[in-house]
């Protein structure tokens, strides 16, 4: 706009200094019609130079709120989308292996090269979504440390009246039981713990 103002005075000075050098009748009509048609240039540039502004920044505009709101929408939909094969419960996708001859280590093993832990269950509900896949499986708790104290894979320990044990489990039998699995079979059903180095099918989970 300055620019504007700018050059509209200029051309007003010009209109007067010619006024003053050619005060006759005609050359002074020449300037009066030489003088709008540079004016109107100038404003219509001007007017047209705004105009594209005005498309310029709601272009951008759009542009804009499109790449600030693309990856949030990705985001959402990666957070609810678990791997192919995965299944999903909660927040969390759960890979129930096919395989069965994997110990306990073996089996947490497999699950971290998935990006992945054995399974830590905090809930019946996540016990119940859990159970009727396999006969078996490995899920992530333990008694290793300190027998009978049983903890999951993150440290957090095991709520062991909040879950279903299978009947008489944990029991530490046969010399020693100190690996957590999970059964589903005719009247047993629930956790159980068993021999480490024991093969079985394995449980993982993301969080
Ligand atoms: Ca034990
Ligand atoms: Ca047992």
């Amino acid at each position: 706009m300055a620019a504007f103002f700018k050059s509209n005075e200029a051309s007003v000075s010009f209109e007067v200094g010619e006024y003053q050098q050619f005060p006759k009748p005609e050359p002074e009509d020449a300037a009066k019609e030489k003088t709008p048609k540079p004016k109107l240039k100038h404003f219509s540039v001007v007017l047209l130079s705004f105009a594209l502004l005005c498309v310029l920044q709601g272009v951008l505009n759009i542009a804009l709120r499109l790449a600030l709101t693309e990856p949030t929408a990705e985001g959402e939909t990666e957070e609810e989308f678990c791997p192919e094969g995965w299944l999903m419960f909660g927040s969390s996708c759960y890979y129930i292996s096919s395989q069965r001859g994997r110990s306990w280590d073996d089996s947490r093993q497999d699950c971290m090269q998935r990006g992945a832990d054995l399974v830590i269950i905090n809930s019946r509900q996540e016990q119940a979504f859990l159970t009727g896949f396999t006969a078996a499986a490995w899920v992530g708790m333990t008694d290793r440390e300190k027998e009978g104290t049983w903890i999951w894979v993150d440290g957090t320990p095991v709520d062991k009246d909040g879950l279903n044990w299978a009947p008489g489990q944990p029991d530490d039998a046969f010399g020693g039981e100190d690996c957590g699995d999970i059964r589903t079979m005719t009247d047993f059903i629930g956790l159980n713990d068993f021999n480490c180095s024991a093969r079985s099918q394995w449980i993982c989970e993301t969080m």
